[in-house]
């Protein structure tokens, strides 16, 4: 006969395990014709393995208290990789302690499990006190970066002020995903949280997304999403930036943007997942757009659709950071499904899956944003006037 204390342990064992393998079904509750939500986030803090958490030991551990508790998890890098869905995942610790882990899933919308360990990241600069946002990118050159925000104390902060940061841009790569090789951090004149490499070469060299800021929260009074060539990514140095994609005044990306994951090369261009940042009463709102470059020349903006893609709705506008997507993370599979990963108030991964020709057609022909009330009536007469036509035939099914 088990113990009490025993089946208690194989009863809170079970009901994990049920978690992990729960079935994610489509939330048909929301219908909008791009993408396609779902009804259960794919990665929570309980998705964490027990292991990592608990002393498992009924012996040391009679009460099955949890010993190391985990936060959050969230703003997630992803790759397709040896046919499996693949996240590098933001995992923060009770103690605000941001690593990385990997989670795998045979099909990319459940059944999310967690590699034996998480990353053991190369431990170079003793100031660093937390890493977070991992982009992954397989480039063309065989290896496959991740590139990451790196947050020290600023050396600069007056005394007693301990919230003052200075953010750069980590580099690690790997073959394997297992063993990863730090390279030196980006040299940046500026502090750099969202850099994100391209996946091909350009004129011969590396090209780097960046967004330069002027300090920690501010983006200052440049901003925008930078494009930078880099010669070396051993010794990575950005000499020249441009803006590519910038904010506007009273916009979803007034106050600050960023790339998400590399962008995917489709045949009408590249495609790009951003996010944008406004400022209001209850503080930082954080939303998803998407824009679209030109194959030629991947600095020029061939399609911007106004407004958001995705913006927080129901249980994902409540977290630690309310009201806030993110993402850094998609798959772009070979039958043109597109896997969309995005975190939630910084609390938790969820997946909405479009395709590729889906999302372009959104980006080609979603009116563009006119930055004035004025147009935006505008763009709305001019869908009612074209609909003219199948509004007689619609007014028929009413009746
Ligand atoms: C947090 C990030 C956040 C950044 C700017 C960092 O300390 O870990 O999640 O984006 O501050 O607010
Ligand atoms: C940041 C990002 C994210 C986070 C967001 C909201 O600037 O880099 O880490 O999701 O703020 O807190």
């Amino acid at each position: 006969m088990p113990t009490y204390t025993e089946q208690k342990f194989r009863k809170f064992k079970e009901s994990y395990f049920r978690l992990l393998t729960r079935k994610n079904l489509e939330d048909k509750s929301h219908y909008n014709g791009i993408f396609q939500r779902y009804l259960y986030p794919v990665i929570t803090a309980e998705h964490i393995p027990l292991e990592w958490r608990y002393d498992l030991n009924p012996q040391t551990n009679p009460w099955l208290m949890e010993r190391i508790g985990v936060n959050a998890t969230m703003n997630s890098g992803a790759i397709k990789w040896k046919g499996k869905y693949l996240m590098v995942v933001r995992v923060e610790g009770n103690d605000r302690k941001s690593f990385f882990a990997i989670a795998e899933s045979p099909n990319g919308i459940d059944n999310f499990r967690f590699w034996e360990y998480p990353i053991r990241l190369p431990d170079t600069d003793p100031t660093e006190t937390n890493v977070y946002d991992m982009r992954l990118t397989a480039h063309e050159d065989g290896w496959i970066y991740g590139i990451f925000c790196s947050e020290s104390l600023d050396p600069d902060a007056a005394p007693g002020d301990l919230s003052s940061a200075i953010a750069k841009a980590g580099i690690v790569r790997t073959k394997d995903l297992k063993n990863w090789e730090r390279l030196p951090n980006l040299i940046s004149k500026s502090q750099q949280r969202n850099v994100v490499l391209h996946p091909e070469f350009v004129n011969g060299k590396y090209a780097l997304y960046t967004r330069p800021q002027d300090s920690f929260i501010d983006a200052g009074n440049g901003g925008g999403i930078g494009w930078a060539l880099i010669d070396d990514m051993t010794h990575a140095e950005v000499k020249e930036e441009t803006i590519i994609n910038h904010r506007h005044y009273h916009t979803i990306k007034e106050v600050k943007n960023g790339e998400g994951p590399h962008p995917v090369k489709t045949t009408k261009g590249w495609l790009h997942l951003a996010h944008g940042v406004r400022a209001c009463a209850a503080g930082l709102r954080y939303v998803l757009y998407l824009y679209m470059t030109s194959l030629e020349d991947p600095t020029r903006i061939i399609a911007e659709p106004g407004g958001y893609l995705l913006a927080p709705i129901d249980g994902e506008r409540i977290g630690d950071v309310s009201n806030v997507l993110f993402s850094n993370g998609w798959i772009a599979d070979e039958d043109g499904t597109v896997y969309i990963y995005y975190a939630s108030s910084d609390t938790r991964m969820h997946v909405a899956t479009s395709t590729i020709d889906r999302l372009t057609d959104y980006c080609l022909h979603t009116p563009v944003d006119g930055l004035r009330s004025a147009a935006s009536v505008e763009n709305i007469c001019k869908l009612i006037e074209s609909n003219k036509i199948v509004t007689g035939e619609t007014k028929q099914i009413y009746l």
